[in-house]
């Protein structure tokens, strides 16, 4: 573990981007804003069926995307890992699967892998490339979690343990579907991407400790280096923990500590989301966090055509700006 963490360590400030097919409606469906803070989440919210999202994910087609540039300008703004959505919960994989078709290469007109274009943008940089593989939520798979509209025997994303943990078919159903996609993607984002810093998993909290610990295993026999965060399960369970999110309080949870904020509100680009963060406000974060001993990630959430908001960027770069004359490099 010492061994593992220490890059991380060093490192501080990572960069999270929530990137995928949600990115396009951008908050709106049918025409009209949808209630939820969460771009991302537009699906559960909209309570839209498996057919109308795949729909609509054929349409994304984010050809203004470059790796290169996004690198780049994590870099410039001081960040030396970035964290990318592999796969959300709405169960879409953003790079080349071979588990499952419903992904960008395969069932969009994009047919681009834009992992494979971060990893190489980051080796390039000298960036740390980290996964965010939503492993416990699947809005798009029958057995999993979240999505009761189409599948009402499911786990519900809001339901609490006691509700479902006695219901053999509910728990039986989501092993499936643990060992029919989630680990075996887990298995091919650390096998097909070289090396990976960091797996950031999501929601886990309803998922058996026994669960947890075949994720983290899992992780640690393909790649002994590779951390994993603690919403793998629960704390303690993981290489480090996370705070709740956009938490702008802060107190120390254990000695390896992660604070995540967005930019505005969503994770996912919206639209209608302006409620952006200052550039001040973003240093003092770092200097809260970073004083207390634990890392800060910032998210961008790019368009549905692949670049990122203007006012985001500019954010960023001031933050680098004053990183390069206060910061330790
Ligand atoms: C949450 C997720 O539900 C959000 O969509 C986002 O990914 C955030 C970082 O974690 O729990």
């Amino acid at each position: 573990h010492e061994r593992r963490i220490a890059w991380w360590r060093e490192a501080r400030l990572g960069l999270f981007i929530h990137w995928g097919p949600y990115s396009l409606p951008a908050g709106v469906w049918d025409g009209k804003e949808v209630e939820a803070s969460y771009s991302e989440h537009l699906m559960l919210r909209a309570r839209i069926p498996v057919q109308g999202y795949e729909e609509m994910a054929e349409q994304f087609n984010p050809t203004a995307f470059d790796a290169g540039q996004w690198v780049r300008t994590a870099k410039q703004a001081g960040l030396k890992y970035i964290i990318f959505t592999a796969k959300h919960h709405d169960g879409f994989a953003m790079y080349d699967s071979k588990v499952s078709d419903y992904s960008i290469v395969r069932h969009t007109p994009f047919g681009r892998d834009p992992l494979r274009e971060l990893e190489d943008a980051c080796r390039e940089e000298g960036l740390v490339l980290g996964i965010y593989y939503s492993h416990a939520m699947d809005w798009h798979d029958p057995d999993s979690q979240g999505n009761t509209w189409d599948y009402p025997g499911n786990i519900g994303a809001y339901d609490d343990v006691d509700s479902w943990i006695h219901d053999e078919d509910k728990r039986t159903r989501f092993d499936h579907y643990l060992h029919r996609k989630s680990l075996p993607q887990v298995r091919e984002l650390l096998t097909e991407y070289g090396k990976v810093g960091l797996m950031w998993f999501d929601c886990g909290g309803k998922l058996t400790r026994e669960q947890g610990e075949l994720f983290l295993s899992t992780v640690h026999a393909l790649q002994q280096d590779c951390l994993v965060n603690s919403r793998v399960w629960k704390s303690p369970l993981g290489d480090y923990a996370n705070t709740s999110d956009n938490q702008l309080e802060t107190r120390t949870i254990r000695q390896d500590w992660e604070n995540i904020i967005t930019l505005n509100d969503s994770w996912g680009y919206k639209k209608s989301d302006t409620n952006w963060k200052s550039p001040v406000s973003i240093i003092r974060q770092i200097i809260d966090v970073v004083s207390k001993n634990g890392n800060l990630v910032i998210n961008v959430g790019p368009t549905g055509t692949g670049e990122w908001d203007p006012v985001s960027e500019q954010i960023l770069l001031e933050v680098g700006d004053w990183l390069r004359v206060n910061g330790d490099g």
